[in-house]
């Protein structure tokens, strides 16, 4: 069964979220993380090369980045019909908008949040 290595209250809740959603059978291993207050800290059980959630291993797959998760999840279950299919229309606006988010949104919204 896939693992899901996830910290709630960061953002791996996106993909804990979509696993309840999809009904998906996937395992969820919390593990701590690094938090902005001090507390927390890279936990070794986490195999994720950089101890960062959310991080999905699929047998010899490993997945990171949500956006890949999301994607790769939806995909594996389509009667739920959350995200189009290879052929299916709004397949082409599907992946736009998650690589557009994590790659152009959310840089500028943490960049915002820095200064
Ligand atoms: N671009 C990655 C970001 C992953 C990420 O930075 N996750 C944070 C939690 S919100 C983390 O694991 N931080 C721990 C650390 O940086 O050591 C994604 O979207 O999946």
């Amino acid at each position: 069964m896939p693992v899901l290595y996830h910290a709630p209250q960061s953002r791996s809740d996106t993909i804990a979220t979509l696993v309840r959603m999809l009904e998906a059978d996937v395992e969820n291993r919390e593990v701590s993380i690094p938090r902005q207050d001090g507390s927390g800290q890279p936990d070794p059980a986490n195999p994720h090369p950089e101890k960062k959630v959310p991080y999905l291993v699929d047998g010899a797959e490993t997945l990171r980045e949500r956006g890949a998760i999301i994607v790769y999840l939806t995909d594996a279950y389509p009667n739920a019909k959350l995200g189009p299919l290879p052929g299916e229309v709004g397949r082409g606006a599907y992946l736009s908008w998650l690589f557009y988010y994590q790659g152009v949104m959310e840089p500028l919204i943490l960049l915002h949040w820095a200064q």
